[in-house]
């Protein structure tokens, strides 16, 4: 079975120097449909039926710049079998922002938590199993750089891409943004594919503008809608957008705290 792997993360994650070493001299550059950002794709060394795709360097799935909304469009309407979210373990806080967001897509994902040798070296100590547990997600330890645990990480994510296996993400946003979100799943579900519900979900009540423009909806589910923003930022007291980054920041700040044991702060190691 072809297998499709998109590589998505922040810029200076290490998306290149693993893009490189994972697909070595297959690589064809093309452009992303209408636009001027490179397209990356290239087959996984001894593999000759997967094919890796390099998403642009972003920090967050958010509709506002050309990055953002290839890699986004890229996730959502066509679908990877498999992400590989790789992640900046010696920025993990600024780059579990992106991770979160690509959790909620609704694709299988698996984490390469990368740049590890500058971890170890740091003396920094990340709970993996927990943070695995947490995300919902297998979380890998890579260096891009130095080769390490490349064949781990693309075995499990060749698994999850044939097993076709969803991770079990479960972040909970307030109770009030909760509510809001399960009444506007249920004014939406028939228009946008199951497995994308949640996301979708939560990018109608932020009125994200791209998904308002390609999701058509009648006037009157569009009015219904509307009223349950307008409830929930009423009771927050704070506009929808801002109401889901700023839990969306806690949330990653309290994972942190947990599972994250910097050697020169005072973060304790949750057990
Ligand atoms: P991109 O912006 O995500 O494509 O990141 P690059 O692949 O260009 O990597 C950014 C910098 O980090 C480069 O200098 C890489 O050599 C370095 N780098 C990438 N992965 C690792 C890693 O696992 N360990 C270390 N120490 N450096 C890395
Ligand atoms: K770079
Ligand atoms: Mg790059």
């Amino acid at each position: 079975m072809p297998v499709t792997i998109a590589l998505a993360g922040n810029p200076n994650s290490g998306k290149t120097t693993m893009f490189n070493a994972l697909t070595g001299s297959s690589q064809r550059v093309g452009n992303w449909p209408g636009v001027t950002v490179d397209k990356k794709e290239g087959r996984l060394k001894k593999y000759k039926d997967v094919t890796i795709i390099d998403l642009p360097g972003i920090y967050s799935l958010s509709p506002y710049t050309l990055e953002e909304v290839i890699s986004r469009d890229y996730l959502v309407n066509e679908k990877p079998d498999v992400i590989i979210n790789i992640v900046d373990g010696s920025n993990i806080e600024r780059n579990l922002y992106l991770t979160t967001q690509i959790l909620d897509v609704g694709i299988p994902v698996v984490i390469a938590l990368n740049m590890i040798d500058i971890v170890n070296k740091s003396g920094d100590i990340i709970d993996i199993k927990k943070l695995s547990e947490t995300l919902g997600c297998p979380v890998i330890e890579t260096s891009a750089q130095k080769g390490t645990g490349l064949e781990v990480l693309t075995k499990k994510a060749i698994e999850l891409a044939k097993a076709g296996k969803k991770g079990t993400f479960k972040r909970q946003f307030s109770k009030p943004v909760e509510l809001a979100l399960s009444n506007i799943a249920e004014l939406i579900k028939n228009n946008v594919p199951d497995e994308n519900l949640r996301w979708y979900s939560i990018k109608f009540f932020e009125r994200d503008e791209k998904v308002l423009e390609r999701i058509t909806l009648s006037d009157v589910i569009k009015g219904k809608i509307e009223q349950i923003i307008l409830a929930c930022e009423e009771e927050l007291d704070d506009n929808s957008a801002s109401i889901i980054a700023s839990e969306s920041y806690e949330y990653i700040s309290d994972v942190v705290r947990s599972y994250v044991k910097k050697s020169h702060s005072g973060t304790t190691l949750s057990d």
